[in-house]
């Protein structure tokens, strides 16, 4: 892989990194990104799966999903990807990762400070008081978890038509507005608001870098783009990092 002129100016000088990832960092890992051929919108639908009105309309159908889902990443380790990031973190006095990932495989992986805009598969909270927690059980009799106060029990996740939690999504944009150098990260930067961080680092000044299989909705407007593999592309990186910054 080459990395331009400027991108090596970037990683030799740069102070304030930011970072947004999305599906395609798990990929290696062997967690389905949600677009694409093989994604898993391909075979659910979201209206009936990712929304608060699909979770009224059948809560057991979602939880089925999400009991399915929570299983697959249950036996998944973090990737190249995913180290990469962690050890880049140590190269930049400031180095903020945003993602939009709910499996926590960058925190296994030993980045420290994630944000985390749609919430995490392992974390559950009650609809109507609130209250969170870590594990639920999934019956044949109770197939919809329930709190002792009554309500059911949902997956900390955000669905579409939800506000993303607004501590993190301020982050986020914080930390976009304010670096130098952007990295969007197999991401098919279509879901909102998390898309628009990308173009907020740009419109701000960072040099904007994006790491992806094939090209996106957005590659045309950003700096540039490095085609490949996320636990290829990274590692590379990483490498270069090092010998340009001792
Ligand atoms: C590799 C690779 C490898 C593969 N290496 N790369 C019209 C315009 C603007 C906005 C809207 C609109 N209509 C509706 C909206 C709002 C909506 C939205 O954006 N919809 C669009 C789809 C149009 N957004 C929302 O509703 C959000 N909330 C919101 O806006 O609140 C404000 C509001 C509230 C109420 C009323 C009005 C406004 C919430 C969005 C929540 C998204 N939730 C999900 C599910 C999370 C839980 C779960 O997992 O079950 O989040 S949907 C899904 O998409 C998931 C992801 O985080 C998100 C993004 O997907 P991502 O990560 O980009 O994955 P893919 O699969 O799309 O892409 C993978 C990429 O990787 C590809 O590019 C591959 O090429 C690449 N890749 N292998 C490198 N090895
Ligand atoms: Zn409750």
């Amino acid at each position: 892989m080459r990395i331009s002129e400027a991108l090596r100016e970037k990683l030799t000088t740069a102070k304030r990194v930011a970072v947004l990832t999305g599906a395609g960092i798990s990929a290696e890992s062997g967690v389905p990104t949600f677009r694409g051929e093989h994604g898993l919108w391909k075979k659910f639908r979201p209206e009936e799966l990712a929304t608060v009105d699909a979770f009224m309309r059948n809560p057991e159908l979602v939880w089925e999903w999400y009991s399915y889902r929570r299983e697959l990443m249950s036996k998944i380790e973090p990737n190249p990807g995913h180290y990469a990031l962690a050890e880049m973190q140590e190269s930049f006095p400031e180095f903020s990762l945003i993602t939009q990932n709910i499996d926590g495989l960058h925190q296994r992986a030993g980045t420290q400070n994630v944000i985390e805009l749609h919430g995490n598969i392992q974390r559950n909270r009650c609809i109507e008081c609130n209250r969170y927690y870590q594990e639920v059980e999934i019956t044949e009799t109770e197939k919809v978890p329930t709190c002792e106060c009554g309500g059911y029990i949902r997956p900390d996740v955000v669905w579409f038509g939800e506000m993303l939690p607004p501590k993190a999504l301020e982050s986020a944009f914080q930390v976009s507005r304010s670096c130098e150098l952007f990295f969007s990260i197999g991401t098919s930067a279509v879901v909102q608001p998390a898309a628009s961080l990308p173009l907020v680092a740009k419109e701000s000044g960072a040099y904007v870098v994006e790491v992806n299989i094939e090209r996106t909705e957005i590659t045309s407007i950003l700096d540039e783009a490095l085609l490949g593999k996320s636990g290829e592309v990274l590692p590379e990186i990483v490498t270069a990092i090092k010998t340009l910054r001792g």
